[in-house]
């Protein structure tokens, strides 16, 4: 899944594809390098973002979601909001898939949404919302938790109409979690493939990566978002081995080696859509 973000803040690449033309050049871009999905989101997430009007999302987001129409790119289209009406145009406009970082929470005509018009969805685990998510996160244990919540998430959109075989869970890398958490998250992501739903992951160039490097340096500051794709690779190659399916990224052409190397080393085969059979 390559990122797509038309954004003036978004973290790593926040201003670089505002306007329309540029962000659909990106996405063409990431389609070459070999994404099966791209996820265009207009509302950044990063850790003390204030959060935009739908007005604002649509206007940024739709005519990208038009012009990748257009180009008709043989490639799948996500869109992340946690807004209701900015899903339910992205979709007319050819998103197939809702990316809700809220989990279902943020809006309550969200789900009606999504069961509506048969999309697929992600259901991501975040704790509080992203102007205040960092500030002294607490769990007992994070996996246990985190799992409980996805399990719950996915049962209350199943309830409310969605179907199953179209939910993707995600544990929220970076979303109210501290560096451990993320570690932990990560190495028992086992645990939450026994939910038996399609896990997709999310490190791309995230804080903790840069913060493991300058702790390893002796450095005082996350180290940059330019030398963060090899911690990148490294997590998605170990999200692949404990059964993460899709792997939301910056760099997709990187990444997708990686994961393909990766795959075949472990007796699997890596297929166009991102998941690997054991042969
Ligand atoms: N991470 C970000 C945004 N959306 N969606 C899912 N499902 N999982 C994630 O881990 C995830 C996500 C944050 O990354 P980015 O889009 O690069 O930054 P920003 O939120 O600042 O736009």
């Amino acid at each position: 899944m390559g990122v797509v973000n038309v954004t003036p803040d978004s973290f790593s690449d926040g201003g670089s594809f505002l306007d329309a033309g540029a962000a659909v050049a990106h996405a063409r871009e990431l389609v070459a390098q070999g994404a099966d999905i791209l996820d265009v989101g207009g509302e950044s997430t990063r850790p003390g973002a204030e959060p935009v009007s739908a007005e604002e999302e649509l206007r940024r987001v739709l005519p990208v979601l038009e012009g990748i129409a257009a180009e008709e790119l043989d490639v799948e289209v996500s869109i992340d909001t946690s807004k209701a009406s900015v899903a339910r145009a992205a979709i007319t406009a050819g998103a197939s898939i809702v990316n809700d970082v809220s989990a279902l929470r943020a809006d309550p005509a969200m789900v009606e949404a999504i069961a509506d018009s048969g999309a697929q969805c992600c259901l991501m685990h975040m704790l509080g919302e992203p102007r205040t998510m960092q500030e002294s996160p607490r769990y007992g244990d994070v996996v246990d938790d985190v799992k409980a919540f996805l399990e719950q998430r996915l049962s209350f959109a199943v309830r409310a109409g969605v179907s199953e075989e179209r939910v993707m869970l995600d544990p929220g890398i970076g979303f109210g979690k501290t560096i451990a958490h993320n570690l932990e998250l990560l190495d028992r992501l086992g645990e939450l493939a026994a939910l038996g739903r399609p896990l997709l992951v999310g490190t791309s160039r995230k804080s903790f990566i840069g913060r493991i490097l300058a702790d390893a340096a002796g450095e005082p500051e996350p180290v940059e978002v330019a030398r963060r794709l090899p911690g990148t690779i490294a997590t998605n190659v170990l999200a692949l081995e404990r059964g993460a399916s899709v792997f939301r990224v910056h760099d997709v052409a990187a990444v997708r080696d990686a994961l393909a190397v990766a795959a075949a080393t472990l007796g699997g085969r890596w297929t166009a859509r991102g998941t690997t059979q054991t042969s």
